[in-house]
């Protein structure tokens, strides 16, 4: 049986090949893979940051943790594929200039390509030039900035920056989340939009798409 508990502790516990073991559990049970993702691996992230916040675990348990949730979801990426590709659009995906944090993106990005849409994924510590690049050499639509820590939440507005003295600023919807980043810091910084998780992000892209 599927149990949602022991995941969540085999990935607080950074143990992988017991958290790939119980993912591959709940798929050959029917359960969905968007439960396993929400009911368990984040769930457990999010518990891991209320410890590493109040400093019962540290940055090796924290890395180990991310490791095992990153083990799980890439049993349950091709199963959120979606079989279509026709509505292919460019989104660039990347985390900002100075910070390593890639979980949370990853999950959009994943998402997002599931959803059909054309996704590149420039990975973590990405320079505001390789931003601006890419919109150029993609001729991309949107732009998904990603921060997690306050101090490279500047990045954002420097990589916006950079894009609107390129003259492209009129061609690509920018946008930015992270755990630290709110409506109110996109709005400051000048971006289009912001989401607070995934699910959101994929809604918000979409709509943007539609119109
Ligand atoms: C895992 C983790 C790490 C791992 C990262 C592993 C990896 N491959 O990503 C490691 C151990 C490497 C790490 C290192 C550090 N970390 Co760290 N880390 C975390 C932790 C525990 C979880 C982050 C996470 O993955 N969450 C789960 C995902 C699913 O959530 P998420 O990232 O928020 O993403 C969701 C949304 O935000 C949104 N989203 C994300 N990106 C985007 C983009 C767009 C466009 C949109 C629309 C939405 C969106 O959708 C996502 C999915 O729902 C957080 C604690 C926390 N509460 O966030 C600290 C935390 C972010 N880290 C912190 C710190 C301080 C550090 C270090 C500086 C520690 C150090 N002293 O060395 C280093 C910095 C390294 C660097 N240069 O980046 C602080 C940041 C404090 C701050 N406000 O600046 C936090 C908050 C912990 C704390 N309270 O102290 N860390």
């Amino acid at each position: 049986m599927f149990d949602r508990k022991a995941l969540m502790e085999a990935v607080i516990g950074g143990d992988d090949m017991t958290a790939v073991e119980l993912v591959n559990t709940g798929i050959a049970e029917g359960v969905a893979a968007t439960e396993i993702l929400n009911g368990s691996l984040i769930a457990a992230m999010d518990v891991v940051g209320d410890r590493m916040e109040s400093g019962d675990i540290f940055l090796p348990e924290v890395l180990m943790a991310a490791r095992a949730m990153s083990a799980g979801v890439e049993i349950l990426k091709p199963l959120m594929s979606a079989d279509d590709q026709e509505s292919k659009a460019g989104v660039i995906i990347g985390t900002v200039k100075g910070d390593l944090h890639d979980i949370g993106k990853n999950l959009v990005a994943m998402l997002l390509e599931s959803g059909g849409l054309d996704v590149t994924n420039l990975g973590v510590d990405v320079p505001p030039e390789t931003f601006m690049e890419q919109v150029k050499e993609r001729n991309a639509k949107i732009v998904c900035l990603s921060a997690l820590l306050t101090t490279t939440m500047p990045m954002m507005k420097e990589t916006i920056n950079l894009i609107t003295e390129n003259g492209m600023r009129d061609q690509v919807k920018i946008l930015v989340g992270g755990a630290s980043v709110t409506q109110a810091y996109a709005e400051e910084i000048g971006a289009d939009g912001y989401a607070p998780d995934a699910g959101t992000a994929a809604r918000l892209v979409k709509s943007i798409m539609a119109g």
